[in-house]
C-alpha cells in the first residue's frame, strides 16, 4: 500500500463551541486520548485532534476542532464553522449563563455554518450533581423545540462522551449516505430518461 493511500471511508469535521470553561477541551481530550486534567488551561484560538472510529463497518476519520469560548477569539473561531459537518454546542450544567447563551451560539451557527450542518446539544459536568442548576428536563425540552439531539456528559467521569461524538458521527454518516443515494438515483434517472 502506498504511503499516501487513504485509509478511511469517510472524513468528518466536527466543531466544539460554547462558553469558556464549560469543558470543550476536556471532552475532546477524553474522546481522543481517554485522559483528563483538572487544571484549567483556556484554549487560545483553535486546536484540533483526530480519532478514527468504526461505524457500521466503515472507517470514519474524525477531525475535531476545539474552539476558544472567550469572546476575543470569536473572529478566528467563526471562520471554522463553514467547513464543519457537525457542531457540538456545549454548556455547563452548573452554570445557568452558559445554558442561556446557547441561543447566541445557535445564531452564530445560522450565520456562519452550512445549512445542512448536524447539531448536538451537550450539557457537560453532569458528575457535579450537587451544584447542578440546569435541569435535564428543561434542557431536553429546549433541544426538542429546536429539533436537536441532547445528551448530558462528564469528561471527568467519562460519562456519555463516546455516545456524544458517536451519535453525531452516525447522524452525519446517515445524512451523507442518503445524499449519495439521491445523487445515484438522479444520475440513473438522467441516463434512462434524459436522452432524446
Ligand atoms: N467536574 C467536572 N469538571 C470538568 C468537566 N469537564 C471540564 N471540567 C473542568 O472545567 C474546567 C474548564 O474545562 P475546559 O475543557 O478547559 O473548558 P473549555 O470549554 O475548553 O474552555 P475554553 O477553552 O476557555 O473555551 C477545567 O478546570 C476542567 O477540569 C467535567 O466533566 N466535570
Ligand atoms: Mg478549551
Amino acid at each position: 500500500m502506498s504511503s499516501n493511500s487513504i485509509e478511511y471511508d469517510y472524513l468528518f469535521k466536527l466543531l466544539l463551541i460554547g462558553d469558556s470553561s464549560v469543558g470543550k477541551s476536556c471532552l475532546l481530550l477524553r474522546f481522543a486520548d481517554d485522559s483528563y486534567v483538572d487544571t484549567y488551561i483556556s484554549t487560545i484560538g483553535v486546536d484540533f485532534k483526530i480519532r478514527t472510529v468504526e461505524l457500521d463497518g466503515k472507517t470514519v476519520k474524525l477531525q475535531i476542532w476545539d474552539t476558544a469560548g472567550q469572546e476575543r477569539f470569536r473572529t478566528i473561531t467563526s471562520s471554522y464553522y463553514r467547513g464543519a459537518h457537525g457542531i457540538i454546542i456545549v454548556y455547563d450544567v452548573t452554570d445557568m449563563d452558559s445554558f442561556n447563551n446557547i441561543k447566541q451560539w445557535l445564531s452564530e451557527i445560522d450565520r456562519y455554518a452550512n445549512d445542512s450542518v448536524c447539531k448536538l446539544l451537550v450539557g457537560n459536568k453532569c458528575d457535579l450533581v450537587d451544584s447542578k442548576v440546569v435541569d435535564t428536563e428543561t434542557a431536553k425540552a429546549f433541544a426538542d423545540s429546536l429539533g436537536i439531539p441532547f445528551i448530558e456528559t462528564s469528561a471527568k467521569e467519562s460519562i456519555n462522551v463516546e455516545e456524544a461524538f458517536l451519535t453525531m458521527s452516525s447522524e452525519i454518516k446517515k445524512r451523507y449516505e442518503s445524499y449519495i443515494k439521491l445523487c445515484y438515483r438522479l444520475v440513473l434517472f438522467t441516463l434512462l430518461f434524459g436522452g432524446k
